[in-house]
């Protein structure tokens, strides 16, 4: 028997991941750029024991039988493949934040996951192998691997070996992101699902995919620099075209809400009004805004104004995923 426990941090794409290339591992169509994000984490322990029938999950406290541990045991799978072991796993997985609350938590829950089973199973894998292995549960979780500012590269290999995450900077010139929660209910469209039916029916797919390279490139350049607002200008851009592209999915895939729209509009007004902000959107309906320390509280305070947002978070730059027990 052998047991680890790893917390991982949650992260929001600056330059967003929307559409994979064909085949297995879940490769990525386009590279990534992300923020991992203090305070928002799961903590995930995996205990490997022989004498179990059958991989188990528990979920914030309560025993998962569904689909969710289906895809736990297949990640597993993968892990047992690496080490060599046929032993089944008991995994207890928890968020330190609302599963419901629609942020991305499936990013930091298969970071966690990876680190802690491959601990677990006697694996001490680095953090680009460690990232691959993620990718393969969600494509966001190798990002949350890293600390800080972290690029996620596309790769041009069919086995996925090249489709890694690295870190690029800490992020510890004031960064900050501010989150407005706008509902509690599940999102609509899985985001799996979404990015499938965009690279399917989309007229906006291939263009997409062309911004997207040229969006990272502005990205690293701003983060090399410690630019805040040329990465913010290249933050909203990236959103804005991925969920163009997805809006002209057939059927339309919509993630933003009237509120989502009211968000942004805020912050345009934030910026008329010398308040530095940001907006981005993901698979889901609230809005996030990239600011700095200074603006923060400010930019937070006016977000909690807009009609319809429920509460708003403050978010540094996060940790590393690591292992705690
Ligand atoms: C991102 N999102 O870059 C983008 C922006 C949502 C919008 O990565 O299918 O849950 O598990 O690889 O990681 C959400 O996608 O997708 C995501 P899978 P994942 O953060």
């Amino acid at each position: 028997m052998s047991r680890a426990v790893a917390e991982a941090n949650t992260n929001i794409a600056l330059v967003k991941y929307w559409g994979k290339r064909p085949g297995a591992f879940n490769l990525p169509a386009v590279g990534s750029l992300s923020l991992t994000l203090e305070g928002l984490s799961t903590r995930t322990e995996v205990r490997f024991d022989d004498k179990l029938a059958a991989d188990s999950l528990t979920l914030n406290g309560n025993v998962d039988a569904g689909p969710a541990r289906d895809k736990v045991a297949v990640f597993l799978d993968l892990v047992r493949a690496l080490a060599k072991t046929n032993a089944r796993a008991a995994v207890q997985s928890a968020n330190n934040f609302p599963t419901a609350a629609g942020l991305a938590s499936s990013a930091s829950a298969f970071a966690a996951l990876a680190l802690a089973a491959t601990r677990a199973a006697g694996l001490e894998l680095d953090g680009r192998a460690l990232s691959v292995l993620a990718r393969q549960g969600s494509g966001s979780a190798a990002r949350s691997i890293f600390g800080g500012l972290v690029r996620m590269h596309k790769g041009e290999l069919t086995d996925g070996s090249d489709a890694f995450a690295e870190h690029i900077d800490d992020g510890r010139w004031g960064v900050r992101m501010v989150i407005a929660v706008t509902s509690e209910a599940q999102k609509s469209t899985l985001s799996t699902d979404g990015m499938t039916r965009t690279a399917r029916t989309s007229p906006f797919f291939a263009p997409w995919i062309v911004a997207n390279e040229e969006d990272l490139k502005l990205a690293e350049q701003a983060i090399a620099a410690r630019d805040l607002d040329a990465l913010g200008v290249v933050t909203e851009a990236s959103a804005m075209t991925m969920h163009a592209s997805a809006m002209a999915a057939r059927p339309a895939v919509i993630y933003l809400k009237g509120v989502t729209l009211d968000g942004f509009h805020a912050v345009q007004a934030m910026r008329k009004d010398g308040v530095r902000a940001y907006f981005t959107c993901d698979a889901g309906p609230h809005a996030k805004a990239l600011t700095d320390e200074k603006n923060a509280a400010e930019v937070a305070r006016r977000l909690a104004e807009v009609p319809g947002v429920l509460r708003t978070h403050i978010c540094a730059p996060g940790p590393a995923a690591r292992i705690v027990e």
